[in-house]
């Protein structure tokens, strides 16, 4: 598939997908939902991909779903096409890492974009919002939902009643993102942080990625019992042997993945 909505590089195992609609701010249309879900397929077959990276412009990460595009549709055509309901699935169901690089605006569906990753690293410059309640509508790709999840009820309720937004110190004091760092230097560190996570076992990778995410769907009994068989099925790994045999010899691991 030729991409005219994103750009996507791949170096050193980490594919980047560039969002890159920048006369409408990286709003995401269809055609943008649908490169992209297919970069994230694509990105999950290649072995040579250990993370990925998703990000914007420094102006905008994307400011949301197209507007333009979605001003005249009914409510037949929206529900019809269930609009956005299966577009983001390859991102939910990546098994791979998946870090949101974002600077500038991400609001609405850009918000939920980040949000779909696993977790977000953001300049300083970025703002953070779910202004949807400003066009008569509500948030639609899971806003309400991972949101309250992230920041918690109360300023959940505040972005999305009064539709402002958040900066970056905020962001980052309420646990939305993990980490700020200045503008210019937010690819670097991106890269860095994604080249960090390549460098480990993927199997762990994919079984602590399980884990956290399991917290979100389970009781803490459940939650707590799943961590441990799955911290048990770890020692069935070549990687475990590899890795506590480096730490007692006192040099680096060399995984293979198995
Ligand atoms: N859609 C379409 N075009 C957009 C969007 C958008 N979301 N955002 C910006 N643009 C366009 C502008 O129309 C403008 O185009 P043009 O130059 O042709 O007029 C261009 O990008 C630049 O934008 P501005 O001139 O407005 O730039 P400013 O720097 O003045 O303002 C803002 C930047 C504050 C980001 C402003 O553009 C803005 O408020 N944008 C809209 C933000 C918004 O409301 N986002 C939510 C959209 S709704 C949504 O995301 C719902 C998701 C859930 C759907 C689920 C369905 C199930």
């Amino acid at each position: 598939m030729a991409y005219e909505t994103i750009i996507v590089e791949i170096a050193d195992h980490i594919c980047v997908i560039k969002l890159n609609r920048p006369s409408a701010l990286n709003a995401l249309n269809s055609q943008l939902v649908a490169e992209l879900g297919d970069a994230v397929r694509q990105a999950e077959a290649n072995d040579k991909v250990r993370c990925m990276v998703i990000t914007g412009s420094e102006k905008a990460f994307a400011a949301g779903a197209d507007i333009t595009e979605m001003a005249d549709k009914s409510f037949v055509d929206v529900v019809s096409d269930d609009l956005f309901g299966a577009s983001m699935s390859p991102l939910q169901e990546a098994r791979k890492p998946t870090i949101a690089a974002v600077a500038g605006y991400a609001l609405g569906g850009g918000c939920e974009l980040a949000m779909l990753c696993d977790f977000i690293i953001c300049a300083d410059n970025a703002k953070f919002g779910q202004p949807e309640i400003n066009l008569g509508v509500i948030a639609g790709i899971g806003g309400t939902q991972r949101l309250t999840r992230f920041v918690g009820k109360s300023k959940a309720m505040d972005m999305h009643l009064t539709g402002r937004f958040m900066d970056a110190e905020e962001a980052e004091r309420s646990g939305l993102v993990s980490r700020v760092v200045p503008v210019k230097k937010l690819m670097e560190v991106a890269l860095e942080v994604a080249g960090k996570i390549a460098e480990k076992s993927q199997i762990s990778i994919k079984a602590a990625k399980d884990a956290v995410n399991r917290s979100y769907e389970t009781t803490l009994a459940e939650g707590l019992l799943f961590e441990r068989r799955v911290f048990h099925s770890m020692f069935a790994t070549e990687d475990q042997k590899e890795g506590m045999a480096a730490f007692v010899e006192k040099r680096e691991p060399q995984f293979r993945d198995k």
